[in-house]
């Protein structure tokens, strides 16, 4: 007979996620660095009762809002490179929708997180309870279904024992290469506590590994003749060159081919930016040594990118119409991308055997020296721009500069959004893979802090800076509380130019006027006059506003020695950013306007359009 055990569907939930192991490095370690929650009248009962059973196994963290715990679980998984990952547990309501946009975050980046909002009473005999949103028309909608387009597996528990067959699917989820992203179990709040007979097998240790597709042969066989037939190859490095760890393969293939490499945001950090054929970044925001070689390629061989438009620029960076793209990539639905010669495979495992295919072929010289003398050349604007400084108001770049030069490319440069990605990909020296953190598959303003938080979780060790604006700044800043309260260390480097300026750029490029973007040029009784150091040291953080780039040396050198979160402060000039290299994005502009800057923005709109390629 099955031998069963007595158990509520919360505390067979908790116990089996605490069974769930992995291996790394030869190291047997749970898969789930532990459990986030929020608690509300929602999970406490249940869910929380059952996380203080398992709380040695499993540990629980408290976080001051949804959205950026789930940030926080979301950055653990993508510095594990997705070997490990957290859960997130939230009330109904508003707890529960304060995960929705993380949970979109985590479906656009591809990155694994369990998110376990409560849910109504499936029983409705409370009905309506607080916080439940009713529906006219369909009695089985709740807020959660909100969840269903940005979840990679959805489900609602309605019944105790439906969670086995649930969490067996998340499971295959979470750790699939391939589909892999969030997982959203809503859990019915009185479901949670019902109990029910559940066998015990199903609690038993079970070791989770990574699956590394090898390619088809015949897709193999294609991208080989591709790439043998090349004169100007270009390998693009997107995220999921990172998480397949594949940075060794990557090396050996490009070295002996002699092909030059360029990285996404995803994928910057896939060679240490010293490498010589590293370009670094590709696209709107990369380097003009990645963009001219982009610009001629006629074999690109994609890698774990899901060519979004910065990386292709709107598509009309690639300018070469007899170019073949193959798409090296462990998801189908990335691998055929614009007509892409597909190349299904994990990515070390494509790399390794089209190296191997490859053997002897080498790119002809002219080309590979190409790229080494646009690299030079490339560096060199970047020395410019990137230089000390005495201007009182110091560009984004500038502070790069200083922030490099005081912490070297040794420590983990996270970032989401505003003018720093744009800057951080040009102009980051990255070191080792991984090392440049960017979130810039959803650009979400305040991931950067609790971003920051769950990959120190992950990687307790090592330096974590943070680089963020004003206005990603104020729109969610709470876990520096939390990073203070678990003794994690983060250095966060704040850029005060008084408002949205790299929209405020955009508007600009786009014949707009000046409006509703720097906190001058928006509606106000009173200009606002924010003491971030005062704000940051109200939550519990070392804080400090520094007056100079030398300043912000100085400081930074003491912040590495602080074992608190530490926030520095910089006025920076919100006008300025780095002209040398980058290449077109499409952004539309009206049509028709009583402006005549919007007018001509059209018509230079109109006239750039013309270099988008669909389909060739
Ligand atoms: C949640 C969210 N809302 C809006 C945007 C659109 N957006 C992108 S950057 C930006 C301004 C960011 O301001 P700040 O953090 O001060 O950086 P700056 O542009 O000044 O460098 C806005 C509003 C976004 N990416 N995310
Ligand atoms: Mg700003």
């Amino acid at each position: 007979m099955t031998k069963t055990i007595r158990l509520t569907m919360a505390q067979a939930l908790t116990r089996f996620l605490a069974r769930q192991m992995t291996e790394i490095d030869g190291r047997k370690v749970p898969i789930f660095g532990g459990v986030w929650a929020i608690f509300g009248h929602g999970n406490v009962a249940g869910i929380g009762e059952a996380l203080y059973q398992v709380r040695d196994e499993l540990p629980t963290f408290r976080a001051h809002n949804e959205q950026a715990m789930a940030h926080a679980a979301i950055a653990y998984a993508k510095a594990n490179f997705r070997r490990r990952f957290m859960a997130a547990t939230s009330s109904i309501g508003p707890g529960a929708l304060n995960m929705v946009t993380a949970a979109a975050l985590a479906h656009v980046n591809r990155l694994p997180a369990l998110f376990l909002p409560g849910d109504v009473f499936a029983n409705r005999i409370p009905d309506p309870v607080l916080q439940q949103a009713e529906d006219f028309s369909d009695g089985t909608a709740t807020v959660n279904d909100c969840f269903r387009p940005v979840s990679r597996y959805f489900d609602r528990i309605t019944r105790p024992e439906q969670i086995i067959p649930a969490l067996n699917r998340a499971m295959q989820v979470l750790t699939d290469p391939a589909e892999c992203g969030p997982v959203t179990l809503a859990l019915c709040q009185d479901v949670q506590a019902e109990a029910y007979d559940y066998p015990e097998s199903f609690f038993a240790e079970r070791v989770w590994h990574q699956r590394r597709p090898r390619p088809d042969r015949k897709e193999l066989a294609a991208a080989v003749a591709a790439l043998k037939g090349a004169r100007k190859p270009l390998v693009i490095a997107g995220g999921g060159m990172l998480y397949s760890q594949a940075s060794g393969e990557l090396a050996k293939l490009v070295q002996g081919a002699g092909i030059p490499v360029c990285e996404t945001q995803g994928g910057k950090s896939s060679l240490p930016d010293d490498h010589p054929l590293n370009m670094a970044a590709v696209g709107v925001t990369g380097t003009s040594a990645a963009n001219r070689l982009a610009e001629e390629a006629d074999v690109v061989l994609a890698v774990g990118t899901r060519l979004q438009d910065f990386t292709t620029g709107s598509w009309a960076l690639f300018k070469n119409s007899g170019k073949t793209i193959i798409g090296l990539n462990v998801q189908p639905f990335d691998a055929g991308k614009h007509q892409a010669l597909p190349l299904v495979a994990d990515a070390a495992e494509g790399l390794a055997e089209l190296g191997a295919a490859l053997e002897g072929w080498k790119a002809p010289t002219a080309w590979t020296d190409n790229a080494a003398r646009g690299k030079k050349d490339w560096q060199a604007e970047a020395g410019k721009v990137t230089a000390s400084t005495n201007a009182a108001y110091p560009s984004d770049a500038q502070v790069i500069g200083a922030v490099q030069r005081a912490m070297g490319s040794g420590v983990i440069l996270l970032h989401a959004a505003g003018g720093l990605p744009g800057e951080l990909h040009k102009l980051w020296q990255a070191g080792a893979p991984g090392s440049y953190h960017a979130e810039y598959g959803f650009s979400t303003m305040g991931y950067e802090i609790a971003g920051g938080l769950g990959v120190k979780m992950a990687k307790p060790d090592e330096e974590v800076v943070v680089m963020i604006g004003d206005g990603s700044y104020l729109m969610l800043n709470s876990e520096i509380a939390t990073s203070v309260m678990l003794g994690l260390k983060l250095t966060i480097v704040l850029l005060d130019n008084s408002g949205y300026g790299c929209i405020n750029r955009l508007q600009m490029a786009t014949g707009g006027a000046n409006f509703n973007n720097l906190l001058k040029d928006a509606h106000h009784e009173v200009m606002p006059d924010i003491d971030f150091a005062a704000h940051a040291a109200s939550l519990g953080a070392i804080a400090e506003k520094v007056s100079s780039i030398a300043g912000l040396e100085t400081a930074l050198a003491q912040a590495k020695k602080n074992a608190r979160t530490t926030v520095l402060v910089i006025d920076t000039d919100p006008l300025v950013s780095t002209e040398a290299g980058g290449s077109w994005w499409d952004v539309a502009v009206p049509e028709v306007s009583v402006r005549p800057q919007v007018n001509a923005a059209r018509k230079a709109y109109d006239e750039k359009r013309q270099m988008q390629k669909i389909g060739d």
